[in-house]
């Protein structure tokens, strides 16, 4: 049976990232914060008390900004693959914390590497590099373009990729970096752009909110499905050699545009319910975000199913469900069509 560990496991791509490799029979170690209230909720529907004998995922208390702790749960385990996916992850949020996300993001990264080198295991390492690392480069991008970061997260991630691919020639090990374009799903987190016009949206119909106070709607990203995402992280690691790529789904469509057709989707018009805050425009922007990902296609063959248009109906769906506004919609019927055997099993 392999092993992984994961980081990251309580966050979207973790969630469904475990949920994968348990479809595909693997013992899954992931780390957790300790906090005051539980922080696991995207993975409690997959977790099974450890005590049984057909237990499958560990938890592992941990923080990136404690080498000592994950060192040592790298030693004990000696996974055959780490997917490195925790990150103080909120391009906005680093430029109110600028220090704390170099620390987490960026040199995280490295007491990770560095643990693996010195414990001499054959581990292969993914590290979730990010279409932010791109910034001001020119559309579309791929594994060729130049890094121009507009964030401290973004920054933080080039250092982080870097020092993935330095390892691995430096020190021949499988180190990949996966560079993803923005990816989306139910289980996004709630104040990243789309969740919060999803979310708002069932919220405005059920009347419990007025209005939806946005930033800049005018930058342009690729948007895709993680579980897509996830699945591709794995196949990167079951490659013959290690190696960086590209993956999006080469679309790209403006904030402005994903909160037309979500409003649009339920009947509304959404400038009659968009409202501006200066507080969520950030200091420097990523204007224009679109995958070149002919690499990956050609590599794995992959190609994305789902697209912006079913994106928007999925997400929006799933937060009219949550809220009790509806049962099966359009986003739903689209998906079940196109997995019919799906190896994730909630929102
Ligand atoms: P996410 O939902 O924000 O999850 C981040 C995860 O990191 C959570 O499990 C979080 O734990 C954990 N974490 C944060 N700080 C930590 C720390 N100091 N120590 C240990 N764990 C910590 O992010 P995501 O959307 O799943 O993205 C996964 C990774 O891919 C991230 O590295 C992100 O930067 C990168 N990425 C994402 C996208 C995208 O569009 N989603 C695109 C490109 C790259 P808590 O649950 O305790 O907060
Ligand atoms: O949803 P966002 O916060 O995602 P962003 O900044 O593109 O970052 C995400 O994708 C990256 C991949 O390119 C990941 F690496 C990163 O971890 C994260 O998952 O913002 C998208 C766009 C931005 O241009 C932002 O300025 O939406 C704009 N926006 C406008 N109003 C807003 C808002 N973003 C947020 N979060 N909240 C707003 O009210």
């Amino acid at each position: 049976m392999k092993r992984a560990f994961v980081t990251g496991i309580t966050g979207q791509d973790g969630s469904y990232l475990t949920e994968f490799l348990l479809s595909k029979d693997y013992e899954v170690h992931g780390i957790i914060r300790r906090a005051s209230t539980f922080n696991t909720g995207r993975i409690d529907h997959i977790y099974v008390d450890p005590h049984e004998p057909n237990a499958r995922l560990f938890l592992h208390y941990g923080d990136l900004s404690d080498s000592e702790q994950t060192s040592n749960i790298l030693y004990n385990i000696k996974p055959d693959e780490v997917y490195h996916l925790a990150a103080q992850s909120h391009v906005k949020v680093s430029f109110n914390m600028p220090e704390y996300t170099g620390n987490v993001t960026g040199l995280g990264t490295v007491r990770l590497l560095e643990s693996i080198r010195r414990s001499g295991n054959e581990t292969k390492f993914y590290q979730a590099s990010s279409s932010e690392m791109f910034g001001r480069t020119a559309s579309p991008q791929n594994e060729e373009s130049a890094f121009s970061p507009t964030s401290p997260y973004a920054v933080a991630k080039v250092y982080a990729y870097w020092m993935a691919k330095n390892y691995r020639l430096g020190y021949g090990l499988f180190a990949c970096n996966g560079i993803l374009f923005n990816h989306e799903s139910p289980r996004r987190g709630e104040i990243f752009v789309t969740r919060k016009i999803t979310m708002a949206i069932a919220s405005i119909i059920a009347k419990k909110q007025q209005y939806l106070y946005l930033g800049n709607l005018e930058p342009k990203r690729d948007w895709g499905f993680a579980p897509e995402y996830v699945e591709v992280m794995w196949k990167i690691l079951q490659q013959e050699t290690a190696d960086d790529y590209v993956v999006g789904t080469g679309e790209q469509h403006s904030v402005r545009e994903f909160v037309d057709q979500a409003f649009s989707y339920v009947g509304l018009k959404w400038d009659q319910y968009v409202r501006t805050d200066p507080k969520y425009f950030r200091p420097t922007e990523t204007e224009d975000l679109v995958a070149d990902s002919r690499k990956i296609k050609k590599t794995i063959g992959w190609a994305p199913k789902i697209r912006f248009s079913e994106l928007v109906k999925i997400m929006v769906d799933a937060d009219l469900r949550r809220a009790g506004l509806a049962t099966i919609g359009e986003g739903d019927e689209f998906l079940r069509k196109q997995f019919p055997n799906r190896w994730w099993k909630t929102d």
